[in-house]
């Protein structure tokens, strides 16, 4: 039994990246994503769950992500994770070749040692619609969507896109409203600028939490 969390950050056109890579620069939303997916109680350990082009998409001196269970999803099982950039780290990433796959692995609630925590779908599109689509009947669903809203400029540029989540949950008919910032804060652990953002390059943007 899993329940997963979304973490994205997302244009109002719903754009996500462009050419294999995030279309913006936004450092105070890449340290958001860095504290939100790592914090975990002592001894403990957060899960994040990715495809494989996401994990290509992480800078070579990034990745794995430290500090938590890096999964990457692939079909293909001879995919060679560690090359010799890759960090030597405490966190060793797992590679997977199915969601199916994936949930059998953290069922075991266990890895190096640490008693997994939550766990964090961090893309790319196919993996967001993949889990999205997940039955609400069923044990392992998403549960949670904490998106960073770009809103400003357009970014028209993107040619990958978080999938309608809104839609998608609705037609399960088990929707997702928006939860208030301090509830937010709450579950995060820390706090979290509320409200419209903009940092030095003038790009708007707006942390929020979906929950159902
Ligand atoms: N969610 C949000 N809110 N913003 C994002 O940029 C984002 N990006 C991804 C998934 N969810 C997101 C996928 N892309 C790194 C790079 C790309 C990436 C995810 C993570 C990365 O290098 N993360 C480091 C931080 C490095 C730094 O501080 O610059 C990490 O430790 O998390």
């Amino acid at each position: 039994m899993t329940r997963f969390t979304v973490i994205v950050a997302a244009t109002l056109q719903n754009g996500i990246g462009q050419n294999g890579k995030l279309a913006w620069h936004i450092r105070k939303d890449m340290n958001y994503f860095a504290q939100a997916t790592t914090k975990a109680p002592e001894g403990m350990l957060n899960a994040v769950v990715m495809g494989r082009n996401t994990w290509e998409s992480i800078p070579e001196t990034f990745r794995p992500l430290k500090n938590r269970m890096n999964i990457v999803i692939s079909r293909n099982s001879a995919y060679e994770l560690m090359t010799e950039e890759t960090p030597s780290t405490n966190t060793p990433p797992h590679l997977s070749n199915s969601i199916k796959d994936t949930l059998e692995r953290l069922a075991d609630g266990q890895y190096e040692g640490k008693t997994i925590h939550r766990s964090f779908i961090i893309g790319g599109a196919s993996l967001y619609y993949d889990t999205l689509k997940l039955p609400v009947e069923g044990p392992s669903f998403v549960d949670r969507v904490l998106i960073t809203r770009v809103l400003s400029p357009d970014f028209p540029d993107c040619d990958v896109f978080l999938p309608d989540f809104e839609r998608l949950a609705e037609a399960q008919g088990k929707p997702f409203t928006r939860a208030a910032h301090k509830e937010l804060e709450e579950w995060v652990g820390f706090e979290v600028p509320e409200g419209v953002q903009e940092d030095e390059k003038g790009t708007r943007y707006e942390f929020q939490m979906w929950v159902r």
